[in-house]
């Protein structure tokens, strides 16, 4: 799923402040302070202020309050054992009362004020005589001080569990050293994108390998989470980077907090994030991963308080406060979005023991069976508030795509236990297979967009990852179309090849039409750019392990070729904006899908089988390989883990 028009980041930094020579004659140049470090200037001249108006103004306690005839004054005082009354913490003294003890009184009080004051002062011309280098340390040994008490706070023991079988982590290796030589390639593609990250991107979310430094979106939010990081672990870890995959470990031991002020895509962190995390965790054994892992669903859960526990698309991680996409009709939250939280969630239900995560997608599943489709199709947008449709339109790419993966993996990863998951994908899948999915007049098979009962006849490229699907999905399918289905996968593996092969780089485009005489061709200059996107590769890998059809390897490594010679740069991977153009344009992107996936798919395809065999493991669909949890003799819900 790809969120249109996405926003650019809103940093929320404090603007440098310019404090001159005088204040500072050591350091002329213009320092930006920490918020620490403001507020203590703010604290200083509050206390200058109040010790100003302690001494200057006239002294209120030599005024009578109340002229009552009594000659009252108020003073403060709680003391009540000389016979005054207490009202509200001020004891009224009649006339005659000890002024001696009363200007005793305010003598004490005003040495007081005078000694906190000067403290103050003194302990901020001690900060400001220290360098700016000296500031930031002790402001990050503060942060630092504060992190570790969360972490003890939020890292309570996990109960153990059963780990399920984990097989094939470490093979692949394949015999011909051809497809060796191929799958090495990958991998030191891997390295190239690795390095030059972590050379000038480390810690933030994603690599401009041009401008040779951190890059964001709004999806993660406007802070460093090193969404690269998190991405890349699997991959580095089956490609036997261990080095990298250590470094990464590293990192995120000590620096990924999910306590910040960020507003983030529920939907991208737990694919990326949590999909990352939970897949590093199985693979290494590493403690660390399974701990964040839970630590940031925690702060995804507030996304559920709505109406109908449909979550929202976006969830503030400190605040918790949710909201969906402007750009979404009628204010919906998004079905690839909500739709993709299963496997994930069941996971982390089966390794906490907490039933929670597991509640919360069963009761979306749920809430869309109840509902009615229109042709039997699921439109992309719900709102989340009324629990209605918004418009009726129908993707099996953008907006809806993940979510009838979902279902089929959610089959898969459930030991094939969980048989409402498989209904709801073979009806989901017939409706679309009836309404979406024509042949073009050059005879090839397309997936086209259903908007408001009209068929748009156009594909995404994200919509190419279907073939894949089809053939996960062609085992166990209704009335025995197991054959059917796998050349509907392979239809879709040859359209969206012919979708790389007509262009000038041999590159697909974002998104491409049949009609108007044109087949497989983008026609609008917004839809000719390739980002570095996996779908087409991963759907090669898929048909690839089911058919053992050479022409998969073949076509894998033409775009293999292809992503080498036109979207390499010396520091690191970048996106194209225009693959029918023989001089192309960077988008000076390096996207973290391009290590999760794209490379990792790659690889795949040119190791054996025997490399995360897919009947113990189901990728997620940022192609985090998660096992299959072996439930045997219960359902799900029966399942002591989730009770
Ligand atoms: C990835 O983040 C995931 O595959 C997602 O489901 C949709 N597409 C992007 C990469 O294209």
């Amino acid at each position: 799923m790809t969120t249109p028009a996405l926003l650019p980041l809103s940093g929320r930094r404090l603007p440098p402040l310019n404090l001159g020579a005088s204040a500072f004659p050591h350091h002329r140049a213009t320092l930006r302070l920490s918020e620490k470090f403001i507020l203590l200037l703010i604290l200083s001249a509050f206390i200058t202020l109040c010790f100003g108006a302690f001494f200057f103004l006239p002294d209120s306690s030599k005024h009578k309050r109340f002229d009552l005839g009594l000659e009252d004054v108020l003073i403060p005082h709680v003391d009540t054992s000389k016979g005054g009354k207490n009202l509200g913490g001020f004891l009224i003294h009649g006339q005659g009362h000890d002024e001696h003890r009363h200007r005793e009184e305010e003598e004490r009080l005003r040495n007081k004020i005078r000694a906190d004051h000067e403290k103050a002062l003194e302990e901020a011309k001690e900060k400001l005589k220290k360098s700016r280098d000296e500031i930031q340390a002790e402001i990050q040994t503060e942060k630092n001080k504060v992190v570790q008490e969360l972490k003890k706070k939020d890292s309570k023991p996990l109960p153990p569990v059963p780990l399920p079988n984990l097989i094939g982590i470490n093979s692949g290796e394949p015999a011909d050293p051809d497809i060796r030589e191929k799958r090495n390639k990958a991998k030191e593609m891997m390295k190239h994108a690795w390095d030059n990250y972590r050379q000038y991107g480390w810690g933030h979310n994603e690599l401009k390998p041009i401008a040779r430094k951190g890059h964001t979106t709004n999806i993660f939010g406007n802070s460093q989470m090193g969404a690269t990081i998190v991405d890349a672990l699997d991959t580095l870890y089956i490609m036997g980077l261990h080095d990298e995959f250590r470094e990464g470990q590293e990192w995120i031991d000590k620096n990924l907090d999910f306590s910040v002020n960020s507003e983030v895509s529920v939907f991208e962190v737990n694919i990326r994030f949590i999909g990352g995390l939970l897949a590093a965790y199985y693979l290494s054994g590493q403690e660390v991963f399974k701990i964040k892992a839970v630590q940031l669903a925690g702060k995804l859960l507030p996304a559920f308080n709505t109406p109908t526990g449909i979550p929202w698309a976006m969830v503030n991680l400190k605040s918790g406060v949710g909201r969906n996409w402007g750009w979404a009709s009628a204010g919906s939250s998004i079905l690839a979005e909500f739709g993709t939280l299963h496997m994930e969630f069941v996971h982390l239900s089966y390794l906490t023991g907490d039933p929670v995560y597991y509640n919360k997608v069963m009761h979306i599943r749920k809430l869309l069976q109840k509902m009615d489709r229109p042709n039997g199709l699921y439109p992309n947008y719900l709102n989340p508030r009324t629990g209605r449709w918004g418009q009726h339109h129908t993707s099996v790419g953008g907006l809806g795509d993940s979510f009838y993966e979902y279902l089929l993996k959610a089959w898969l990863m459930s030991d094939k236990m969980d048989t409402e998951a498989r209904k709801m994908y073979d009806d989901a899948i017939e409706a679309i297979e009836k309404h979406l999915i024509r042949k073009s007049n050059g005879g090839l098979t397309f997936i086209g967009e259903w908007k408001n009962g009209h068929l748009e006849r156009k594909m995404g490229h994200l919509t190419c990852f279907a073939g894949g699907m089809f053939a996960l999905g062609a085992d166990g399918s209704r009335d025995d179309k197991a054959g059917h289905y796998l050349q509907l996968g392979a239809e879709i593996a040859h359209t969206c090849h012919e979708s790389y092969d007509r262009t000038t780089l041999k590159l697909g485009p974002e998104a491409f039409k049949f009609d108007g005489g044109v087949e497989a061709v983008a026609v609008r200059q917004n839809e000719k750019y390739y980002i570095l996107r996996p779908e087409v590769i991963e759907t090669y890998w898929y048909m690839w392990r089911f058919t053992h059809d050479p022409k998969y390897r073949q076509w894998g490594w033409e775009a293999t070729q292809a992503i080498d010679k036109y979207c390499r740069v010396s520091g690191g991977f970048s996106g194209v904006k225009d693959v029918y153009s023989s001089s192309p344009t960077y988008d000076d992107v390096q996207q973290s899908f391009f290590l999760a996936e794209t490379l990792k798919y790659l690889y795949l395809l040119f190791s054996n089988d025997d490399l995360l065999p897919l009947d113990n493991w189901v990728f997620n669909t940022e192609a985090h390989p998660l096992p299959v949890l072996h439930l045997a003799n219960t359902t799900l819900s029966g399942n002591p883990a989730y009770r």
